[in-house]
């Protein structure tokens, strides 16, 4: 008997354990998604967006897919002393209640091996992936 009550005691604290686990689409918002417009030889550009996480949890982009690139990394520029610099970095953190700005200073999306030119105007679809496996998809404008 008393076994048995265990055994549905644990099964309790684990309903509610995955009941309070946020699903990262479910809080994320992407407020003025946005693109870099480029010019006929240009095959690289940055994706800005502010990544607003409503949540309670903090929450983190894996990965970004876009069908206009070959490649998309998530990048970070540096200040050097004469220049910037951008390396690729391994996520993106979104802290929770507040979130992530992707400015074209600071960390940000970058589209590599372009398939083909982006004119102002146009609207390019962006995929975040986030560490629970949730995804949001938004239209970045291009713009010069
Ligand atoms: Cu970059």
């Amino acid at each position: 008997m008393k076994k048995a009550l265990t055994l549905v005691l644990s099964l309790l604290v684990g309903i509610s354990f995955a009941a309070n686990q946020e699903v990262a689409a479910d809080v994320i918002q992407i407020k003025a998604p946005s693109v870099k417009a480029t010019t006929i030889n240009i095959r690289q550009t940055k994706i800005l967006m502010d990544v607003v996480n409503t949540g309670s949890q903090s929450h983190t982009v894996i990965a970004v897919v876009s069908p206009v690139a070959k490649k998309v990394q998530l990048h970070k520029t540096t200040k050097q002393k004469n220049h910037s610099m951008m390396t690729a970095v391994k996520d993106i953190k979104v802290p929770a209640h507040r979130g992530q700005k992707l400015t074209n200073s600071g960390l940000h999306i970058m589209l590599i091996g372009l398939t083909k030119q982006l004119t102002a105007g146009q609207e390019v679809p962006v995929t975040l992936v986030f560490e629970d496996g949730s995804e949001i998809t938004v239209y970045a404008r291009a713009s010069v």
